[in-house]
């Protein structure tokens, strides 16, 4: 029987991304039981687009979020995960950093029995895309910050990205709180799990459409790491293990294998 995948998507003002991003979804999880769902909180003409290709591709939905009292990236994304209806829960940003291909070997690290699939930038396969020198040493000192203040999140290699899938059960009785930008640094301290599988990407640019990081994540993102220093729960006998690109390839071949192409 297969697992079903919801990926959830944030969008702020992404108009231009959102039809790639689904068509390239698309691509990577032929023949895997999928929907996307957008959680979305945009001023400008991104709900009309969301609209119409939700009206086109039946894999996609959309909640578009108007006079709510909290919007923003963290209570998009755990509204996101609420309604979802996937055996697997996945997030991805929408401007096409995370390159949607990640989501078959994704998909087979959760088949083959991980509670929580990470990709890692920072290991062998994996690229940050050549990002430049303020940007590296911003993520390099975020990912430095959450290691000393969090014992959950040390043994990951790239835990304060917006990129991870998981299984829908570790969110069980987990109080997720929605402040600030790191939605799986809050996911890695409240939620229980054994296996953790990191498997390398290649993270790219922007797509189209802006940035929209401003000096108050910062703030936020401290706030959040104190508050998880005491809600936080132990992790004493979690395994993370380490997928190579060659062994990622033969884990999808023997769980997702696509499908081969006939006359
Ligand atoms: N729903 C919702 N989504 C948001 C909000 N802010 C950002 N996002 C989305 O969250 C994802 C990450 O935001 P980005 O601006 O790409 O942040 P970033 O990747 O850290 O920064 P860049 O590298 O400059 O792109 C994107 O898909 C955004 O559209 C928000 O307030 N609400
Ligand atoms: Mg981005």
């Amino acid at each position: 029987m297969g697992k079903k995948l919801s990926v959830v998507v944030p969008t702020f003002n992404e108009a231009g991304n959102v039809a790639e991003l689904a068509g390239q979804i698309a691509k990577a999880l032929q023949n895997i039981d999928y929907n996307i769902w957008f959680i979305d909180d945009s001023d400008d003409n991104t709900p009309e687009v969301l609209k119409e290709l939700c009206e086109k591709d039946p894999h996609c939905r959309y909640h578009h979020r108007e006079g709510e009292a909290q919007t923003g990236l963290a209570t998009a994304v755990i509204e996101g995960f609420e309604m979802a209806d996937g055996d697997f829960l996945a997030c991805m940003d929408a401007d096409l950093q995370h390159p949607p291909a990640i989501l078959r070997p994704m998909y087979a690290a959760m088949l083959s029995g991980a509670d929580m699939c990470i990709p890692s930038r920072l290991i062998k396969g994996g690229s940050d895309g050549g990002l430049n020198f303020v940007r590296k040493f911003v993520s390099g000192t975020a990912r430095w910050m959450g290691k000393a203040a969090l014992s959950s999140l040390r043994n990951i290699s790239d835990p304060t990205s917006g990129l991870f899938m998981f299984r829908k059960e570790i969110l069980e009785g987990a109080e997720l709180d929605p402040i600030g930008w790191k939605i799986m640094v809050e996911v890695l301290a409240m939620c229980q799990y054994r296996l953790i599988v990191e498997i390398p990407y290649e993270f790219h640019d922007r797509n189209s459409g802006e940035s929209k990081i401003s000096r108050k994540v910062t703030l936020q993102y401290i706030e959040q790491l104190k508050n998880l220093r005491t809600r936080g729960k132990r992790h004493d006998s979690v395994i993370v293990t380490r997928w190579s690109p060659e062994f990622t390839k033969n884990m999808i071949e023997k769980y997702c294998p696509e499908e081969k192409e006939t006359e």
